[in-house]
């Protein structure tokens, strides 16, 4: 029997174990899947841990999700095709929640399909090698609990080990001598420790917006936003600012390229992240900044060079977990021997025009129907549920539209969901105001689990 290691049970990973699980389910002889996972539970990085640093097996820690993080894009474009919002809820959500709320659900899927056996616990992979004689991968691994390291052999590898984990921590003149907390994004944890602080945030990404966002919330006392290329650009409330980028600290005084100064408590270094595969050698690595098509990788996730090896999740994200869903099926349908890849000429080729058209994107609309084409393109070629895409872009182009209008309050909007074709309820309490980010909080189930309470809804059937 042929064997598969996938790396990683994260949403990547655990659509992989989903997308084999489904094939068996209709009749398909599957290979053997292990799942190597280096963390005690599964849902990858909306597994929150409190922990930064070093875990308990002195392993750099995955997490970099902190305490009240709410999803900062609507939930009808990242749901599943095929388990629905309503059939794990029981009932139409709201379309923003929290962590913890995404972490039911995520988990709520590979649950239902009871892949958990296929995974290998607080088990880091080591080194991944490919045998060319044999034709197979020899992956290292470390069983952290037994402190045993062990070489198996794969047919085939999928890299799911996310790419928002190692942080990119740029260091700015006078940072050693400054009087405050320094730390990135990775390494936030609690917004409450910046309470009537002057908070200084480097970036204007995601983690910078929202990072932001949660220590105004929070109460800081003021935020600065310092930017490199352009602003934000929202309009921020009051004692929120944006400024050129930071030049050096003298003290506690950060001084920006405009001139301008501001003594600051704490600095968030929000510079993002760096694709890091310390388990792969050279031949197999994927090296690439975060964009929106890496090269190397046909379809965005067979390795051209030996594609017996796949990446799932490798680029930048407007699209999430159903795109996730679209690479792991495409990937299931190539080892399965289903798709037929083309000669490396014809691969490299059409990474080639992706590329060429990323190169010519514009603005975050043009990103967002790239990212969409290319998810339909993968769904098409596989019997994952096919859905709207369209339907998802211009929910996505709504919540632009809706951040411009007001960055605080986005989150109060409400979309119709692709799937089902329901419109989600506003939430009851405005993003502001709702302090307390628990499940139990927002599906307001009290203290029982919200499945346990819930009714499975009458729901739209799904052919996976
Ligand atoms: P990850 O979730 O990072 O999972 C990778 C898994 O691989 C982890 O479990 C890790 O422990 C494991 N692993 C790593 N190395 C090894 C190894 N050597 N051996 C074994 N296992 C290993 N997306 C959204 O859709 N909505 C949001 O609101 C949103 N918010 C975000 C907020 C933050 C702060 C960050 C950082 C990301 C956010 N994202 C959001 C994007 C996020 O990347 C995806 O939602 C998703 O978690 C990616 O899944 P993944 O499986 O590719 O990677
Ligand atoms: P991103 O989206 O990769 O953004 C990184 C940001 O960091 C971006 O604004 C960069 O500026 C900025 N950056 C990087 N290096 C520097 C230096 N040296 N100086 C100043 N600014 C710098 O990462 P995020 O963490 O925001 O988002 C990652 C994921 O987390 C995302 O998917 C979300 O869902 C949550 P630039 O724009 O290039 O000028």
């Amino acid at each position: 029997m042929k064997r598969v290691a996938v790396i990683g049970a994260g949403p990547s990973g655990l659509a992989q174990l989903r997308a084999f699980q489904s094939a068996k389910k209709k009749g398909a002889a599957i290979p053997e899947v292990v799942c190597f996972e280096k963390q005690s539970d599964w849902g990858g990085l909306w597994n929150y841990t409190w922990r930064t640093g070093l875990d308990e097996h002195g392993e750099p820690v995955h997490g970099s999700m902190y305490r009240y993080l709410w999803s900062n894009g609507p939930k009808e474009c990242l749901e599943f095709a095929d388990y629905t919002f309503e059939e794990h809820f029981g009932k139409p959500i709201a379309s923003f929640p929290p962590r913890a709320v995404l972490f039911d659900y995520i988990k709520g899927r590979v649950e239902k399909a009871k892949v958990r056996k296929w995974v290998r616990f607080n088990t880091p992979v080591r080194m991944v090698e490919w045998d060319k004689k044999k034709k197979v991968f020899n992956v290292t691994a470390h069983d952290r609990v037994k402190d045993v390291m062990y070489t198996e052999q794969f047919d085939h590898v999928v890299v799911a080990t996310g790419h928002f984990s190692t942080p990119n921590v740029p260091e700015f003149p006078g940072m050693s001598k400054f009087g405050g907390r320094v730390m990135h994004a990775h390494d936030f944890r609690d917004a409450l420790e910046f309470k009537g602080k002057d908070v200084l945030i480097v970036g204007r990404s995601y983690s910078a917006e929202d990072i932001g966002s949660q220590c105004w919330k929070y109460g800081a006392k003021s935020v600065t936003c310092t930017y490199r290329s352009k602003p934000m650009g929202f309009k921020w409330p009051k004692n929120f600012e944006e400024r050129p980028l930071l030049q050096k600290l003298e003290g506690k005084t950060a001084y920006f390229k405009d001139g301008s100064s501001k003594q600051v408590d704490a600095i968030i270094l929000c510079t993002g992240y760096k694709h890091h595969f310390p388990f792969l050698p050279d031949d197999l690595r994927l090296k690439t900044e975060n964009r929106l098509w890496p090269l190397n990788l046909y379809k965005g996730v067979a390795w051209e060079d030996n594609p017996n090896l796949f990446y799932i999740g490798a680029q930048d994200q407007f699209y999430t977990f159903n795109m996730f869903d679209a690479q792991a099926w495409y990937a299931r349908d190539v080892m399965l021997g289903r798709i037929k890849l083309p000669k490396l000429d014809a691969m490299r080729k059409n990474s080639a025009a992706w590329r060429k058209r990323e190169e010519k994107l514009a603005d975050a609309e043009q990103m967002i129907w790239f990212q969409g084409d290319y998810t339909k393109e993968l769904i098409d070629a596989t019997d994952y549920p096919s859905f709207d895409i369209e339907g998802v872009n211009k929910t996505f182009m709504e919540w632009e539209h809706h951040k411009a209008e007001d960055i605080m309050g986005f989150r109060n909007n409400a979309y119709r969901s692709l799937m089902t074709g329901n419109m989600s309820p506003k939430h009851h309490t405005p993003w502001l105001k709702a302090m307390d980010d628990s499940l139990e909080a927002y599906l307001q189930v009290g203290s029982a689990p919200a499945k346990a309470k819930a009714k499975p809804a009458a729901k739209k059937k799904v052919k996976a």
